[in-house]
């Protein structure tokens, strides 16, 4: 018996944001404590198979921390220490901000799924910056970046300018969130014009390696319009994708018609399918994320293209061995097909 099957009933009677916090302070004890360097040794597949590198960063492990558990960056150590190959922190935006009202986060039990509308609540750039600035984590830290609520569309770029400037020397990569459907008109910044011109300001910033994460909802003409302005731009890599608003008819819980954000199994092949497009259309590196839960889940998005996976709803529904679980997985999964290393699987699925 693991210790998530006694946990996981208990945290599941507390409201979903009550119980993240539970979770989150007891990641941050253990990282206080350095605890976190003896989950190491229990949680960490160590074995070059499963190394890469990308965009000119080493990765120890393709399974990483999706944007939003760890809006604040207070606990990316203990991340690591559960295995994670790399954590993404954030989303960070220039002001602080406490989000919408609660409650915001919605756990959809049947469907092994969440909805959120969260709405950028963080500490803001500043003290987020600082706290990045004096943390050692042994495995790559993204910063994921947002815009302020409060800061106009066409004003975006030097809020998220400003955002980067709090973080450029403790982020190993950067990425431009415009697709969280959390802050009004967010998701607007993905036509090419708003885009060109974010990004643009922080590549002439030096931010680099330089991302741009996508929603799941843009028509396949918006999402080639996104990324001709990756190529033009030569960014770094794609993270592909944040929630949908959608709502499958397959979805039975009853909070499916809270507003916000869904994550989780529903959206995991659209997610999949998601990375393909986007492989099929860039050279760059993919980072899929969207339903991943176990090693086939993984594996399916890296064939599909993905140099790198992400998860957070896993993380809710399979508990603290998840990126164990999933590395062990993967390490079957090459060994059946025959690959020496991820590296070689990254796009076998793809034309
Ligand atoms: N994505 C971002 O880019 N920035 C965020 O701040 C952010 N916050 C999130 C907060 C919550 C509560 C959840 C559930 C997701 C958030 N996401 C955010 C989206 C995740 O990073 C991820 O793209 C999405 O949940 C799909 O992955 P999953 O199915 O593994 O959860």
């Amino acid at each position: 018996m693991q210790l998530y099957d006694v946990a996981k009933p208990v945290l599941f009677q507390l409201p979903p944001e009550t119980a993240h916090s539970v979770v989150h302070s007891m990641l941050g004890v253990a990282q206080k404590s350095g605890i976190d360097r003896t989950l190491v040794q229990r949680y960490r597949v160590t074995d070059p198979r499963l190394s890469s590198t990308v965009f000119d960063i080493d990765v120890p492990n393709p399974v990483g921390v999706a944007a939003g558990f760890d809006k604040n960056a207070e606990v990316p150590s203990a991340l690591s220490g559960l295995g994670f190959g790399h954590v993404e922190v954030g989303g960070v935006t220039a002001e602080r901000q406490s989000g919408n009202p609660t409650p915001r986060l919605f756990r959809l039990a049947e469907d092994r799924a969440l909805i959120n509308r969260m709405g950028f609540n963080n500490h803001g750039a500043d003290a987020v910056g600082a706290r990045l600035a004096r943390t050692r984590v042994d495995v790559p830290v993204g910063v994921n970046i947002g815009k302020s609520k409060s800061t106009p569309l066409s004003e975006a770029a030097e809020d998220y300018l400003y955002t980067y400037g709090r973080v450029e020397s403790s982020g190993d990569y950067f990425v431009v969130n415009v697709s969280s459907p959390n802050t009004p008109g967010l998701r607007e910044l993905q036509n090419r014009d708003h885009l060109e011109e974010i990004l643009g300001t922080l590549k002439d910033a030096g931010a680099s390696p330089l991302l741009v994460k996508l929603s799941p909802d843009l028509t396949d003409k918006a999402t080639e319009a996104a990324l001709a302005v990756v190529d033009d731009l030569e960014l770094d890599g794609v993270i592909t994708t944040n929630t949908t608003t959608d709502r499958p008819d397959s979805l039975e819980s009853i909070h499916r018609a809270e507003t916000g954000g869904l994550s989780g199994d529903p959206i995991e092949e659209r997610a999949t399918r998601a990375v393909r497009f986007v492989a099929e259309r860039t050279d760059v590196p993919v980072i899929g994320v969207g339903g991943v839960s176990d090693a086939a889940g993984a594996y399916a998005k890296i064939r599909a293209g993905a140099s790198l996976v992400q998860l957070y709803t896993g993380l809710i529904y399979e508990g603290p061995t998840i990126a164990r679980d999933i590395n062990r997985g993967l390490l079957e999964l090459l060994e059946r097909d025959g690959f020496d290393s991820i590296e070689e699987a990254v796009g076998v699925d793809l034309e």
